[in-house]
C-alpha cells in the first residue's frame, strides 16, 4: 500500500495537465483502477486481515482523491494565470486614429441656435415637411389670392384627379409648426421651430431646399421690447461678441402686425465680417407681433394673449459666421468641402463650453 501511495502521489504531483490527471484518476480510483481491484481482494482475506486492510485502503483512496482535487485546482489556477499573462491589454493606450465624418455646418449652427434659445427658456418644436395649404398659408393670414403664395414659389404635391383632400405643399417656412404648437399646447408658449423649408427658386443665393428657424413667444403683456431684448441676446451669443446694435426697419408680413426687418451693425474690413462695429448694416431676420387673426386661427384668444415671432435663414447665418462664400456648396456633399468647413463630431456646442 505504501508503494501504491508513493506511486500515485508522485504521479499526481508530476501531472502537467488535466487530461493526464484524469487518466491517473481512472488508473488509481476508477471502477477498474488499482485501488478498486485491491478492495475486491478484501473478500478473500481473513476477517483479521480485512479489519486492518479495509480501513487502510479506504484511507488511501481518500488520500488519493484529495491529492487529485488539490492538483486539479492548482492546474486550473496555473492555466488561468497563463491566460491572463497572454491576454493582457493596456487600456491606457491611445485609441487608433479612425477617421470619423464631420458635422455639417448647418447641423452645427442649428445646435448653436438651439442652445442659445434654450438658455432663454425656448424649447424646440417640430412638424411635418409636407403640410396642408391651411397650415402653410390660410392659418397664417395668407389667403388664396395673396401675392405671398406666388412669391413663395410653392411646391405643390401632385393630386390624382377626383382627389378631394385639401392641397398639400412642401412647407415654405416653419410657421405651420408654430400654428400646430399653438393648437396643441395653447398659451403661454416659448418655442423655436428649426428645419427644412422649400421654395421653387434656384440661383446664386437661393436653393430649393434651405433651413429656417422661427421663434414664437406668447404670453400676457408681451411686446416688441421683449422681442428686441431676445434678439439682442441671440445675436451677441451667436456671433460671440459683447455688444451689438440692432436696427428695426418697418416692414410687412401677412402674419405679423406690426412687422419689422432687423439689421445688425457690422463692418466688412478685409472681406471678413465684424459684428457690433463699423458703418454697414446686415439684414438677418424678419419679425413682428403675431397678427390677432393668426392667434385666432390657431385657437389662441387674441383678447387675452399676444406674442412676438421671428424667422431667419440658418444657411445664411452659417455663411456669415463661418465665412462660407457659396450657398450651393452646402448641398453638394463634396467631401473636401465637408472636411474644410465641417465640425469635429465630439464638439457639441454649449453655452458653458463655447459654441464653436
Ligand atoms: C418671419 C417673420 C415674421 C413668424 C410668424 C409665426 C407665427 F406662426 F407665429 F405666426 N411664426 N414665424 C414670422 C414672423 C416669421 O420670418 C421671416
Amino acid at each position: 500500500m505504501d508503494d501504491l501511495r508513493d506511486k500515485y502521489l508522485g504521479l499526481i504531483a508530476a501531472a502537467g495537465d488535466e487530461a493526464v490527471l484524469e487518466d491517473l484518476r481512472v488508473q488509481a480510483v476508477g471502477k477498474k483502477g488499482e485501488i478498486s481491484l485491491k478492495m475486491r481482494e478484501l473478500g478473500k482475506m481473513s476477517p483479521e486481515e480485512r479489519q486492518t486492510a479495509g480501513p487502510a485502503l479506504n484511507a488511501l483512496k481518500d488520500e488519493i482523491n484529495s491529492a487529485l482535487s488539490a492538483k486539479k485546482v492548482a492546474l486550473e489556477d496555473a492555466a488561468l494565470d497563463e491566460r491572463l499573462r497572454g491576454e493582457w491589454l493596456d487600456v491606457t493606450l491611445p485609441g487608433r486614429g479612425r477617421r470619423m465624418g464631420t458635422i455639417h455646418p448647418i447641423s452645427q449652427v442649428t445646435e448653436e441656435v438651439t442652445a442659445i434659445f434654450a438658455d432663454m427658456g425656448f424649447s424646440v418644436a417640430e412638424g411635418p415637411q409636407i403640410d396642408t395649404d391651411w397650415y402653410n398659408f390660410d392659418a397664417l393670414n395668407i389667403p388664396g389670392h395673396h401675392p405671398a403664395r406666388a412669391e413663395m414659389d410653392t411646391f405643390y404635391m401632385h393630386r390624382a384627379e377626383g382627389d378631394n383632400r385639401p392641397p398639400h405643399v412642401l412647407r415654405t417656412h416653419t410657421s405651420p409648426v408654430q400654428i400646430r404648437t399653438m393648437e396643441k399646447t395653447g398659451a403661454p408658449i416659448r418655442v423655436i421651430a428649426p428645419g427644412r423649408v422649400y421654395r421653387a427658386d434656384y440661383d446664386q443665393t437661393h436653393t430649393p431646399m434651405f433651413h429656417q428657424v422661427e421663434g414664437l413667444a406668447i404670453d400676457k403683456d408681451i411686446s416688441m421690447a421683449n422681442l428686441k431684448w431676445v434678439l439682442e441676446e441671440f445675436v451677441k451669443a451667436y456671433f460671440e461678441v459683447d455688444d451689438v446694435e440692432l436696427r428695426f426697419r418697418a416692414s410687412h408680413f401677412p402674419f405679423t402686425e406690426p412687422s419689422a426687418e432687423v439689421d445688425i451693425r457690422c463692418s466688412w474690413e478685409g472681406g471678413t465680417l465684424k459684428v457690433g462695429e463699423g458703418d454697414d448694416w446686415l439684414e438677418i431676420l424678419g419679425s413682428g407681433m403675431v397678427h390677432p387673426k393668426v392667434l385666432q386661427n390657431a385657437g389662441v384668444n387674441p383678447d387675452e394673449w399676444q406674442g412676438f415671432a421671428f424667422g431667419m435663414g440658418i444657411d445664411r447665418i452659417a455663411m456669415l459666421k463661418y465665412g462660407i462664400p457659396d450657398l450651393r456648396a452646402f448641398f453638394d456633399s463634396d467631401l473636401r468641402w465637408l472636411r474644410h468647413y465641417g465640425f469635429a463630431a465630439l464638439d457639441v456646442p454649449t453655452l458653458h463650453a463655447g459654441l464653436s
